[in-house]
């Protein structure tokens, strides 16, 4: 399979807040480095990166969050920001106002963000963009013909809605390659997301639309991260009534009630007739996965890429989360062997 990867993605190494401490995040740069030599030893072909569009980001992503996403670390400087990360601490939730936009830097981190497990550092906006620039080439691969391409993306992206960045994402590689293949005369795209964590970012970005469907298993966010959307009642709105679809399962959920879900998914994205698919792949779902809750195991990931080729569609899988580093470059290595066998 085309792989595409880059070292663009080190520069971004972020801290969260775990409890009251600041902690050097879970999305760490070993992640990526170790499923490259996966990739690597597993004999895949790494194509060309091609440079970014910004035309398809500027579909996606709203221009302010955008302009703040390339502004922000130097605003920050520039405001006397000190430590190495910049982060939101105040937002514009339940009983605030959204009328005035901030035109402070410590308003603006709230204004464009949703959750404190995810900070700016001077390097995060290179690593973003070259991170998207890998989902648009993995896109680019498959329109010409390939039958499936793998963006090794770093950071992840399904929690990036359009204006507001979290849960260690900040542009929606999923979504920009959902939209690539729309603009590139793909009829019905599926994004089929496999995360651990609901992908809250892209069911916003296509809740009201019928040409890009959103259909995801994922920890019941009763329970877990991100915690106010990702319910079995969300089935999208307007025209896109009946193109979001969502699995929440509980904390402990084994492959059996998983692989069912997931074959749901799938039959979904046949019944509405999908001419491509789009996989948010999140290997978060393993057993030893240390933010995580389902028990997943190594031998189970091969079956997921079998499952996910039997739709038969041009597929674009872009990497998301998955943070056992010692195990996510062989569990991600599995699916790409399941599909290709
Ligand atoms: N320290 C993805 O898997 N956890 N994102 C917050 C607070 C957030 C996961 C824990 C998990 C986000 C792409
Ligand atoms: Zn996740």
């Amino acid at each position: 399979m085309y792989v595409f990867a880059s070292d663009d993605h080190r520069q971004h190494h972020a801290l969260e807040l775990d409890g009251v401490t600041l902690i050097p995040s879970w999305e760490r740069p070993e992640r990526a480095d170790v499923v490259r030599a996966a990739l690597i030893d597993a004999g895949h072909t790494f194509g060309d990166v091609q440079p970014l569009d910004m035309n398809i980001i500027g579909s996606v992503h709203d221009a302010g969050y955008l302009d703040f996403l390339q502004t922000a670390w130097d605003e920050w400087v520039a405001a006397g920001g000190t430590g190495d990360a910049a982060m939101g601490f105040c937002w514009p939730v339940r009983r605030m106002g959204e009328s005035h936009p901030p035109e402070s830097i410590h308003g603006k981190l709230g204004w464009y963000s949703f959750a404190a497990d995810c900070s700016i550092t001077s390097g995060t906006w290179s690593a973003v963009r070259g991170g998207a620039a890998l989902a648009q080439s993995a896109t680019s691969a498959v329109q010409r013909g390939e039958r499936a391409a793998f963006a090794l993306c770093r950071p992840p992206g399904h929690h990036a809605s359009a204006d507001q960045f979290g849960g260690y994402c900040y542009l929606n590689n999923a979504a920009i390659a959902a939209q690539q293949l729309i603009d590139g005369g793909t009829g019905r795209v599926s994004i089929i997301d496999i995360d651990y964590h609901h992908g809250n970012g892209t069911q916003d970005i296509f809740y009201e639309r019928d040409d890009v469907a959103y259909l995801s298993v994922h920890a019941d966010p009763v329970v877990e991260f991100p915690y106010f959307l990702g319910h079995a009642d969300e089935t999208g709105a307007g025209r896109g009534v009946g193109y979001n679809h969502n699995e929440p399962l509980p904390h402990g959920t084994s492959w059996e009630p998983w692989a069912a879900a997931l074959d749901r998914c799938l039959d979904k994205a046949t019944e509405i007739d999908s001419e491509a698919l789009v996989i948010s792949v999140g290997v978060d779902t393993f057993e030893k996965d240390p933010i995580s809750k389902f028990t997943l195991r190594s031998g189970d990931f091969e079956e997921i890429g079998q499952r996910i080729e039997g739709a038969t569609l041009p597929t674009v899988l872009v990497f998301e989360g998955g943070y056992a580093v010692d195990e996510v470059g062989k569990n991600v290595a599995s699916i790409l062997r399941g599909f290709e066998s």
